[in-house]
């Protein structure tokens, strides 16, 4: 199955734009590179090279492993070797000549250099598109495999639901190795044929500037982008001649909510999704918005709530429970992680999201919380905390780490750690997880304490470690 055609508007990445046959033509050179591949990873920095990687990616059929640009030697390490990627695709010069790890990594292929090439047949809807890594309570990130079928599945269900059509510009400025920047964002635009205005990095001056000068009509971000937005007042009005703003990735906090409509006459679309499942929950443009709501399901998704005993909970919409969801752009499971897998999915095959809800009768949902206080949202990315804790513990002076998320007025919840150690300041940790995993994730605080409270089990107490700030 094709997910995109030969149609459609021009892709600007940065201030440097490709026509839609221009990044064919490059994107077929790239498939042509690859084509055979078992898996490719691509340096997924904010260019038109990524984007061609990926289109390369799709076209061939072989699965696209995007690579967080600022990821340090032990997260490369791990997403590599995971995932078995065989090449690794950046623009010239953007990962030094030795390669993407200390030891060298898979051989790099410089997307600016290849040219030519025809690409032949098309892959069925369940080859695997991207593996994408996201982060779990414990340990490394794991590898999302999403199918061609999923994505199609996704972007239709989102066109429909946004009336979202070639006559749109989309503009964003969000990472492009996430289901938002890179699924939605590229992919979404490729796919209805809107034009694409990426603006590098998601600040409200770039968005004012691509609504005045580019005629941008939908807008995604996530709330650290919206909130950020209404601290600006020229910027936000800005936008008021745009057709949709859209946030997503991280619960939209109802004051933002309330002063976006305000500044710019929108009451911003909401939608809700995971790596795992894409986007599964929204408001529509047709429809109602209400602040503190992420809408209905798509069209082809299914929702229901479930207790922690596995009960169904009433949609009345104050009773909380488990979300879990049915719907064609389901992953099937993790990447090597069987049991992983098993955990994620009940018996009778809804994904339990993690995510706390509540449902009211006519269908909008609510995002409550999350039944897990170890994974961590962080201007939209999702952090987990034993990932932060292992790095803390890999450094020598540490001898004990715990890592929460506590409220940030930015960036909705910060990255927190209280660590026992020797001889070691505050900012030398934050540091040393920035470089080895990668700059979004190290702590924004690290509180150095004596001892860390456990229970009688031996386990860290999180909810008491607030109290050893006093
Ligand atoms: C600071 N920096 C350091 C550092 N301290 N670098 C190394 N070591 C240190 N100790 C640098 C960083 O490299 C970066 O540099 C700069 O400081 C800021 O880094 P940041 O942490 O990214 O902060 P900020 O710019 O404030 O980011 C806010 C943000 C960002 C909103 C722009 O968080 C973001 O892009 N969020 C989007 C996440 C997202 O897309 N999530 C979607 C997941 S999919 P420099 O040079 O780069 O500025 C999903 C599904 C769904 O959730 O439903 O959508
Ligand atoms: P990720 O896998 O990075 O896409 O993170 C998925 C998680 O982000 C979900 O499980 C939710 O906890 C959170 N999330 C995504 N969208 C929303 C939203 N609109 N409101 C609240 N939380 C959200």
């Amino acid at each position: 199955m094709e997910l995109f055609g030969g149609t459609g508007g021009p892709v600007r990445v940065g201030g440097r734009e490709l026509a839609r046959a221009e990044l064919l033509r490059r994107a077929s050179a790239v498939a042509a590179r690859i084509g055979g591949a078992g898996a490719v990873a691509v340096h997924a920095d904010a260019s038109v090279e990524t984007v061609v990687a990926v289109a390369g990616g799709i076209l061939a059929g072989v699965p696209v492993v995007p690579l967080p640009p600022d990821s340090g030697p032990d997260e490369r390490a791990h997403i590599l070797g995971d995932s078995g990627a065989e090449l690794l695709l950046a623009a010239r010069g953007a990962v030094p000549p030795g390669g993407a790890l200390p030891g060298g990594g898979p051989p790099l292929v410089p997307v600016d250099d290849l040219a030519g090439g025809e690409v032949t047949g098309t892959p069925a809807p369940d080859a695997t598109a991207l593996v994408l890594y996201t982060s779990g309570t414990t340990g490394a990130p794991k590898g999302v495999p999403i199918s061609r079928g999923a994505i199609a599945a996704g972007l239709d269900a989102l066109a429909d639901a946004w009336a979202w059509t070639p006559d749109d510009v989309l503009v964003h400025g969000l990472p492009l190795f996430h289901v938002h920047g890179l699924v939605l964002g590229v992919l979404g635009a490729l796919r209805t044929g809107s034009p694409l205005v990426h603006t590098g990095r998601p600040r409200p001056e770039a968005y004012a500037a691509a609504a005045r000068d580019d005629g941008g009509t939908l807008f995604f971000g996530v709330p650290t982008v919206w909130s950020r937005t209404v601290a600006d007042a020229a910027a936000a009005e800005a936008l008021r001649g745009a057709r949709l703003l859209v946030s997503g990735s991280a619960p939209l906090p109802v004051p933002v909510f309330e002063r976006l409509e305000s500044l710019t006459g929108h009451r911003p679309v909401e939608r809700y999704g995971m790596t795992e499942t894409l986007i599964t929950v929204s408001a529509r443009a047709d429809g109602e918005r209400h602040p503190g709501y992420v809408g209905t399901p798509l069209p082809g998704v299914e929702t229901r709530l479930r207790a922690e005993d596995g009960t169904p909970v009433p949609s009345d919409g104050e009773t909380p429970g488990e979300l879990h969801v049915r719907a064609p752009q389901l992953f099937r499971g993790y990447l090597n992680r069987p049991e992983a897998t098993a955990a994620s999915f009940t018996a009778d095959g809804w994904f339990r999201t993690g995510d706390i809800a509540a449902v009211e009768p006519d269908g909008r949902h609510r995002i409550v919380g999350r039944a897990s206080t170890d994974l961590i949202k962080s201007g939209g990315y999702r952090i987990g905390a034993g990932e932060i804790e292992d790095a803390l513990l890999a450094h020598p002076a540490v001898r004990e780490a715990a890592v929460v998320g506590t409220p940030h007025a930015d960036l909705g919840e910060q990255v927190t750690a209280y660590v026992v150690a020797d001889g070691v300041d505050e900012r030398r940790l934050v540091d040393f997880v920035a470089e080895r995993l990668s700059a979004h994730k190290r702590p924004r605080t690290v509180h150095l304490v004596d001892g860390l409270p456990r229970n009688a089990m031996g386990k860290v107490v999180k909810t008491r470690l607030g109290d050893l700030e006093a």
